[in-house]
Order: structure tokens, then sequence, then C-alpha cells
């Protein structure tokens, strides 16, 4: 064992690391609540290497988000409007074509489209959609549509989530984003989010698309009002979806942002450096059964999303062209970067950069 971790308080995980064996509950508490940062590194660093050696990987990837209109207008989020609002839009079917439309040349394999709540958009729209988005851009994999929004659609159109699902994928729906997630905690979600659907209903929902074969993501909003605690039963509870499914393909924590937002003035600030890079190794280290954590540098920055190479992370997210959730909570990143820029910040980090699909296949790599 490495000498750092030998010496430190978490020498006893970092026997469990190096031997394989499952962390629980309190080991997560024990891991979020230390300050031993390097040691925490260390053991995730261990768990990375071993799942994917010297690869790290990102995707050449587009974000377009139809609507800001919201039902719900979470706390948490600055991004949703009310119909009236300054600012509020939809776009059209055309200029949703168009923006895909403008991604052919360049080597983009994947969409992700998520957006608000809006009562005026029947399931025909999100057909019709996917179906333009395809012939536009008929190679790209489109990763659309959060939990939240599959909820949303069943419950307006009288319909299963399974039959939403159906619908949606013959019109060439491929895999579901993470986001909706939050945390799952009840007491949480009430005071942040509280016309969201449950913890339990999103778990639903992403079970439900791994039986029905499609791959999602999962990601945990942190940095707000939860406990400790409450992370590491996030972290459990997917762990556990995973178990009975393998239907994950990749876990990403996203900083909360506070700015313009229903929290703002409530004295939460941004999270700090440490707090991510924490976050990420302990994700690496409790989700055993994921293949990948990936780095989402819109919200930590990608200084700080390269330094995570080193804590656990293999993955960074994306070239991703245009971002607003992030950026309408003051988030101060820039909305893209380059495959060049990408490449760079990886092989600085004495890393094997490899451009990937959607479901990790090398696309490219040895820049
Ligand atoms: O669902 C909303 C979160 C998510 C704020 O699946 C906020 O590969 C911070 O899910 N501060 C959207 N976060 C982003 C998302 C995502 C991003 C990158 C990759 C993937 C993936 C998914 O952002 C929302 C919500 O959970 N969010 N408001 C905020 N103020």
């Amino acid at each position: 064992m490495n000498k750092l971790l030998k010496e430190s308080e978490l020498a006893d995980i970092g026997q469990k690391v190096e031997k394989g064996e499952r962390l629980g509950f309190d080991d997560g508490v024990r891991l979020m609540k230390s300050t031993e940062l390097l040691a925490i590194g260390c053991m995730a660093d261990v768990v990375r290497k071993r799942k994917n050696g010297d690869y790290t990987y990102f995707i050449v990837n587009r974000h377009i988000n139809h609507t800001n209109i919201c039902d719900n207008l979470c706390k948490l989020c600055a991004f949703g409007r009310k119909p009236d609002a300054p600012g509020a839009y939809t776009l059209t079917l055309e200029e949703i074509e168009a923006m895909a439309a403008e991604c052919r040349g360049r080597g983009v394999t994947e969409l992700h489209i998520v957006g608000g709540l809006n009562p005026e958009l029947k399931l025909e729209y999100f057909e019709e959609m996917l179906r333009r988005v395809r012939r536009a851009l008929p190679d790209a994999v489109i990763q659309a549509f959060t939990a939240v929004e599959i909820d949303y659609f069943a419950r307006t159109e009288n319909l299963s989530i399974e039959d939403v699902f159906r619908r949606l994928m013959a019109a060439g729906l491929d895999s579901l984003p993470g986001g909706g997630a939050e945390i799952f905690s009840r007491r949480v979600r009430d005071k942040i989010c509280d016309k969201k659907i449950s913890g339990d209903r999103w778990l639903e929902v992403h079970e439900t698309a791994h039986r029905m074969g499609m791959r999602t993501n999962a990601t945990m909003l942190y940095g707000h009002m939860e406990t400790i605690e409450e992370r590491i039963d996030h972290l459990v509870k997917l762990r556990e979806l995973q178990d009975r499914t393998g239907g994950f393909l990749t876990f990403i924590p996203l900083s909360f942002h506070p700015k313009n937002t229903g929290l703002e003035g409530m004295n939460i600030s941004r999270t700090t450096g440490y707090e991510d890079l924490k976050n990420l190794a302990v994700a690496r280290l409790m989700l055993d059964n994921f293949d990948h954590i990936k780095a989402y540098w819109v919200m930590i920055g990608s200084k700080l999303a390269q330094v995570s190479l080193a804590f656990g992370v293999d993955d960074i997210d994306g070239t991703i062209v245009e971002e607003k959730i992030t950026h309408a909570a003051g988030g101060d990143t820039a909305q893209a970067l380059t495959r060049t820029e990408m490449v760079s910040m990886i092989k600085a980090a004495g890393r094997i950069p490899a451009e990937r699909d959607t479901l990790y296949n090398i696309l490219k790599e040895g820049y």
C-alpha cells in the first residue's frame, strides 16, 4: 500500500479498496467527512486504473435545450421560466433540426437534448423532433430527456413509462441523460425541488429504460442543503439499481450553482475545489459497479476537471458547444471546449486521450 495511505486514518478502507471489497455506507460517510484528500485520491486512482487503464475518454457532443418553460420551477434551477416571463422560449422543430444539421461534418457523435416541462408541447412534438434530428444527423446517438421529462410525458398523455419509451424509441431515442436526480432524500427535495418526481420515481424510470434496452447516465446535485449521509445514501441507491440492471454508463456529480436560483441568498456558496475533488473520488470508490466517472468541466472548470483525472475520473464531458442551465445559474466557464483543448488537457495529465461514442467504444486514440 502507498505510504501516504498506510499512515492515514483511512488505511483500513484502503485495504478494502486494494482487495476489491465493496465499501459500506459508513465507509462512504467516513471518506466524505475526512480531510485526507490525497489519501482518498490515491484510493480512487487505484480503482480508476483498474477499470480504465491509462485511457481518459471524451466525447464530441452538442447540447440542445429546446425550451425553458417549465411547470415545476424548482428552487434549485435558474433556467426555468413561466410561459409569459421575459426570456421564456421554445425552439421550433425547424430550429432544432437546423442545430442538428449544423453538426454535420464536425464529428459530433452525440446530441444531448433536455428541456423544461412545457405543457404546450405534446408527445408528437418530441417524436417529430427525434425524427428530424435523426434525419439531420443519422449517425449520432440521441441522448435525450431526463427521467423528470419522461414522467411528465407519461402523466400528461396518460400513458405508462413503457409506452412513452416505445414511442420515443421508435422515433429515434437511444439513451437517457442523467439529469433530474438531484438528491434522492425527500427532506431535501421538499426544500429545493418540491414539485419534482421523487427519487424512487427517478430510479424507476431509469430501471424501465434499462429493461427496455437503453443505457442511461446518473447524476447527483451536491453542495446545497444535503448532508453527507444523504449524499452517500444517493450513491448507494444508484449502486443498488446498477447491481440489478447494469444499465448505467457513467456517473456525473453536478456542483450546485446558487446564482439567480430560488436558493440564492440562503447562505449557500459555490462548492470549493476541495469538495469537488472529494466528491468525484468518493463516487469512484462507492460506485464499484460503474465503469466510468465523468467530470463535467462546465460546472467545475476545465482546470479542476484536469486535476480530477488524478482523483478517480476517467472521462471529461465534452465539447458541448452551447450550455444554458449552469450559465443561467452564474456558471462562468466557457461555452465549449475544442477537441484540441481536450486532447492537450488529457495528455498533460499523462493519460491517453480516447475519443469515445456514447457507449464508450473508442473512435480514435493516440493523438
Ligand atoms: O437536471 C439545475 C442540474 C442538470 C442547477 O447525463 C443544476 O451526461 C447546478 O444533467 N446548479 C442538467 N446544477 C445537467 C445534466 C448533465 C450535464 C452533463 C452531462 C449529463 C449526462 C447530464 O443540472 C439538471 C439539474 O440536476 N442543475 N440547476 C444549478 N443551479
